[in-house]
């Protein structure tokens, strides 16, 4: 009998995706129930899902998931993990929650060291409600609000949310990756483990930036969108490991 190389991860459900062609978060949800399936703490995880595309994160991860208004998951996560301290608590949330309506709520959260964790999705667009700017998107970026393309005049210059929350003495782990080829997924998945880890051993926050494509919203095929977010998004917000704490050594 030929041996199996290849099965769905336990902590990812047997559905279908609302998911566009060529998007990552379907990518991303994989890598995280992995990383969930390899650390043996699918019965002890809860995620926290965004408002945009990925609120229907909990229709497909296979264990305890809790929406959150707007913005507000890192101040959900920070609730759930002090009532549950032994839980694994993830936010998964896009760059329209995170750094525009939730940019207080995980900055606080940062701040004061929650021994949570964030998936954070920057496709630098606004998904689910149809393209519009986000706080990330990159100057001459046309989207529905800037047709023109992303003026600093007007819309002032997009924020590098991961060096930013870097500056924080509570932000322990900061890593920036991609999913846009097969060595950037191993090694985003190796960040996202670390970020896990570092939770489990009560280290405090730990942040992963995921670098996606929204290929609908930018108006590109699902090839075309891999191009431009290695020619444009890459370079103005770079790969690698951002911030380790020395007490994370
Ligand atoms: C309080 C509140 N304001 C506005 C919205 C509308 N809204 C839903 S998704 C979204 C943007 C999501 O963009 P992003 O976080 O970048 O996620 P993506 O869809 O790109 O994955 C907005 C503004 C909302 N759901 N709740
Ligand atoms: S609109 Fe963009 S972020 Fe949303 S599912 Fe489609 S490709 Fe993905």
């Amino acid at each position: 009998m030929n041996e199996k190389l290849f099965t769905r991860p336990a902590s990812l459900l047997d559905v279908p995706t609302h998911y566009c062609p060529g998007c990552h978060h379907g990518i991303i949800h994989r890598l995280v129930a992995e990383v969930i399936d390899e650390l043996g703490v699918r019965n002890t995880a809860i995620g926290i899902a965004p408002v945009g595309c990925s609120v229907l994160a909990y229709d497909y991860f296979n264990f305890d998931m809790f929406g959150a208004a707007h913005g507000r998951a890192p101040a959900v996560a920070t609730g759930v993990k002090r009532v549950h301290p032994d839980a694994l608590v993830f936010t998964y949330q896009g760059d329209g929650d995170l750094a525009a309506i939730g940019c207080g709520e995980i900055v606080h959260a940062a701040a004061r060291g929650e021994n949570i964790s964030t998936i954070f999705i920057n496709n630098a667009i606004y998904g689910m409600t149809g393209g519009q700017m986000a706080p990330t998107t990159l100057l001459s970026q046309i989207t529905n609000t800037t047709p023109r393309g992303r003026k600093s005049e007007s819309a002032g210059n997009p924020i590098r949310m991961s060096e930013m929350l870097a500056t924080l003495d509570g932000a322990n782990y900061i890593a920036r990756v991609s999913v846009h080829d097969a060595i950037h997924m191993a090694n985003a998945k190796k960040c996202i483990r670390k970020a896990f880890d570092m939770q489990i051993q009560g280290k405090g926050f730990s942040m992963v930036e995921i670098l996606a494509t929204c290929p609908t919203n930018w108006g590109l095929s699902p090839l075309q969108a891999v191009e431009w977010l290695k020619s444009n998004l890459i370079p103005y917000y770079p790969l690698g490991v951002i911030k380790t704490s020395q007490e994370v050594e």
